[in-house]
């Protein structure tokens, strides 16, 4: 099995892990908030994924959002030095926790593989409609299949544009700063709760644009692969191109990139 495959497999069961929890009772924990949630099943479809890899490759590095670097004892905390693993993991087991908690769609499994620091596939699993997305560097960007590609539109108003709320007090504020100056602008504001799903959506045209800040790269790498394979771009709030551990991202169909920075505020990285 190759490593996409092997991804898609490994997103697929733990997406049905996942959705075999949500009526279930499980313990829920407040992180750095009450904003910022992680439960039992984040932890055991991490667990399943890790194992996953682990057995398959077991020379490979794994960044999971519920294990740091230093717990797996691999990286150390120095970004830098991500550029230099051949084979790195970086995995969200439950993209949109929140929602999962509420009970509402929209929680996905986010996978992405980068070698040296470079990004070479994503799979993100949306359990709740069974949609998985996939992307391998070079080899475009699919839905169950079927290739896809971002919007053709060149207009802000002829869009709907996603964003999101996050926990980051300050990032909050910017992201509603631009949400004010950005609605009269296009068809309709879109907060589907999970970063992953968002740039899923950029990269199948369903979303024109995603803007959100204070994101982590698990929330990010697979998403990126999957908008890059579209036809789509990735940047910061200031125009520059997409780098692991960017906390700050517009997504676009390329088109309406410009417009879309000419409404952001800009924040600290
Ligand atoms: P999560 O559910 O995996 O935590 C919601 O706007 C988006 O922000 C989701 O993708 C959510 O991912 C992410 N998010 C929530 N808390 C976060 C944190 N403390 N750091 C980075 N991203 C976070
Ligand atoms: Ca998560």
């Amino acid at each position: 099995m190759n490593h996409l495959d092997f991804a898609k497999r490994i997103a697929l069961d733990a997406g049905a892990l996942i959705k075999s929890k949500l009526d279930a009772p499980y313990v829920t924990n407040e992180k750095s908030s009450s904003f910022d949630l992680v439960t039992e099943v984040d932890r055991a479809a991490e667990q399943l994924i890790r194992q996953r890899i682990t057995e398959q490759y077991p020379g490979h590095a794994f960044l999971g959002e519920e294990e740091s670097f230093e717990e797996a004892g691999g990286i150390g905390g120095e970004l830098d030095k991500v550029y230099r693993v051949p084979f790195l993991w970086i995995v969200d087991p439950i993209d949109g926790t929140s929602n999962f908690v509420h009970q509402i769609p929209g929680f996905t499994v986010s996978i992405a593989l980068a070698c040296r620091g470079e990004l070479v596939l994503g799979v993100i699993y949306d359990p709740s409609s069974g949609d998985l997305y996939w992307a391998e560097k070079g080899t475009g960007a699919y839905v169950n299949g079927s290739p896809i590609t971002v919007s053709d539109a060149n207009r802000l108003e002829q869009l709907m544009i996603g964003t999101g709320f996050p926990t980051d007090e300050g990032a909050r504020a910017a992201v509603v700063e631009c949400l004010g100056k950005l609605s009269p602008k296009c068809r309709s504001i879109r907060s589907m709760g999970s970063a992953a799903l968002q740039l899923a959506y950029v990269a199948s045209g369903k979303l024109g644009a995603y803007w959100e800040y204070g994101l982590s790269v698990w929330d990010t790498a697979a998403g990126v692969v999957l908008i890059q394979e579209a036809g789509g771009t990735v940047t910061d709030a200031a125009g520059q191109p997409f780098r692991l551990f960017m906390k700050n991202i517009v997504a676009s169909n390329g088109r309406v990139q410009e417009q879309m920075l000419d409404h952001m505020k800009l924040v600290e990285a």
